[in-house]
């Protein structure tokens, strides 16, 4: 059985009715390609906008803005590291991207979200090692009041996420 208040699904992230989707941004927080772009385009420029007014976002933490045009009411901006072969200390700034998200909902009173997998498209981080912490540092630092969805990106993501928690319980 899963852990309660966690679940994943496969689907475009822009499309969740949730308190907030969490956007695998870089650094400048400008905008770019994959889903940082779908959320942009969704979302439209007002986002692009409140963007603007945060002065970028050092890897590993998260900022959140407005959700603009989006369903989801709040957007939640974190940073994955670039994969370099894992010594550079991605598994625990990836770690981290979950945790700072999840501090950041709590903050603002927020109890449904929306992860993307961070750092496992252009930034290549494998996919595996990458669902395995998402799930593992979720599962250990969400609150009880909180639902929380892995978006993803097609059916292959979809099975290493239902394999990983599985593995929780
Ligand atoms: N909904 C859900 N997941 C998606 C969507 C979507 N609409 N589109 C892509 N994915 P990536 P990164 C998945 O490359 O690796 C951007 O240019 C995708 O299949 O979006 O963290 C930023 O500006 C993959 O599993 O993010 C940064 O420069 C996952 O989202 C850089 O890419 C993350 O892939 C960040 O790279």
């Amino acid at each position: 059985m899963a852990t309660p208040g966690l679940s994943t699904i496969a689907t475009d992230i822009t499309r969740l009715d949730v308190d907030a989707i969490v956007n695998a941004a870089n650094e400048t927080l400008l905008g770019g390609g994959g889903v940082d772009g779908a959320i942009h385009r969704a979302a439209g420029p007002g986002l692009l906008a409140e963007c603007r007014l945060l002065g970028g976002c050092p890897t590993g933490e998260a900022r959140i803005t407005r959700g603009y045009y989006l369903k989801a009411r709040h957007v939640i901006h974190t940073v994955g590291p670039v994969w370099h072969g894992g010594s550079r200390g991605e598994d625990e700034l990836l770690a981290s991207c979950y945790r700072n998200s999840l501090a950041l909902a709590r903050q603002h009173a927020l109890t449904s979200l929306a992860f993307p997998a961070i750092s496992t498209g252009v930034y290549r981080f494998p996919l595996e090692r990458a669902a395995r912490i998402a799930v593992r540092t979720v599962a250990g630092s969400c609150s009880p009041d909180m639902s929380v969805i892995f978006a993803c990106f097609g059916e292959e993501a979809l099975a290493v996420y239902r394999r990983e928690l599985a593995a929780l319980s």
